[in-house]
């Protein structure tokens, strides 16, 4: 196991409950090789020590992945990553979500009502086959991975978050791009019944709804490029952009769009929006650089979020692709990242 564990005198006792509870669970699927979801699935919920923000599924919904033919698979290379987790308490109060408030604890507090069942996600444009997906249709026939990926937000702090989810390359094939699709845009719900950031332009931070977001087609492609339906072994939280969201892992965390209903195939580069809030301050490409400033701020460095609290403020340097380079560097061969920030 390279995972390395923080010290217990770091954790609060919550935390290492969650965490001790999750990586005994992974112990025990390196031991197995596959396991069923569903039941490591309700062991998992009934053991460990949940906050407040999972009531909601025990009470609201049934986890996602309780279907008996999925596999869930720890992904090859995860078991290799030496950095400390971000516990998951962090994960899933810490959020930008501004359909539910731009401030970073508003999205926990304001998306436990979001109903994500009924959910419908469309497939269209570019394609032989436009698909239309029902809740439980979002991951059918496609096997489950655990990828623990480096999140770095545009605001220079980051995170490691254990993922549960597939390449969205599988979900793409499955409605055949033809050869005009060349980039790949993306739509979240617009529901300003459930949505408060999306009655409020206040609350909503000034983002013009639905938010939307997008890939050149080789990026989509890419096998890093996920779909995420879950973290830490666990149906995704509202708050995380349930019950389906983008995580693209080079990029800056705003491209990672949640609670997506839309999938549009494309020829043109699609809009996105914070390239139309701020064109100057955020593009289209969005690859981590520490080399190329925000025009209010270095991207030089991150703030890591490990243990919280307002002493483990770990200034760390920031990788170019957020340390994925040696993946994805060569999609952006000849291009000028400073003009294509
Ligand atoms: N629909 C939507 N998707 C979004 C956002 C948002 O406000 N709305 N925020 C983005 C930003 S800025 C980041 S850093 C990540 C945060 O994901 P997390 O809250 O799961 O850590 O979600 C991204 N996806
Ligand atoms: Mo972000």
């Amino acid at each position: 196991m390279l995972i390395r564990t923080p010290k217990k005198s770091e954790l609060s006792e919550n935390q290492v409950t969650e965490e001790s509870v999750y990586l005994q669970r992974r112990q025990l699927l390196k031991g197995m090789g596959y396991i069923g979801a569903g039941t490591l699935l309700s062991s998992a919920m009934s053991s460990a020590a949940h906050g407040s923000v999972f009531d909601f599924f025990k009470e609201k919904e049934k986890p996602v992945f309780t279907r008996k033919d999925l596999t869930y698979s720890i992904e090859a290379g995860a078991e290799d990553y030496d950095e400390t987790l971000t516990p998951e308490a962090k994960v899933i109060s810490h959020n930008n979500f501004y359909e539910f408030g731009a401030q970073k604890h508003q999205p926990a507090e304001l998306a436990q009502g979001f109903k994500v069942n009924p959910w419908q996600l469309r497939i269209s444009g570019e394609v032989d086959k436009e698909i239309t997906l029902d809740y439980d249709q979002l991951f059918a026939g496609i096997d489950l991975e655990e990828r623990i990926y480096r999140l770095r937000c545009v605001e220079a702090w980051s995170m490691v978050i254990p993922w549960v989810g597939f390449p969205l390359a599988k979900l793409l094939k499955k409605a055949q791009p033809n050869s005009r699709a060349k980039y790949v845009a993306f739509q979240t719900l617009h529901d300003p019944e459930q949505m408060p950031g999306q009655r409020s332009r206040r609350l909503g931070g000034g983002i013009d709804y639905p938010y939307v977001e997008g890939l050149r087609i080789d990026e989509a492609m890419h096998p890093l490029t996920l779909m995420a339906v879950g973290l830490y072994g666990k149906t995704l939280p509202p708050q995380n952009g349930a019950p389906i969201r983008l995580v693209v892992p080079w990029k800056y965390g705003f491209k990672s769009i949640k609670s997506i209903v839309g999938i549009k195939l494309v020829e043109k580069e699609p809009p996105t929006t914070w390239n139309m809030l701020a064109p100057h301050e955020y593009g289209f490409y969005a690859n981590v650089n520490p080399e190329v400033a925000h025009p209010r701020w270095s991207q030089a460095s991150e703030r890591r979020i490990t243990t919280g609290g307002l002493l483990a403020r770990n200034r760390i340097p920031t990788l170019p692709f957020n340390g994925y380079g040696e993946e994805v560097a060569d999609m952006y061969k000849g291009m000028d990242l400073r003009k294509y920030y």
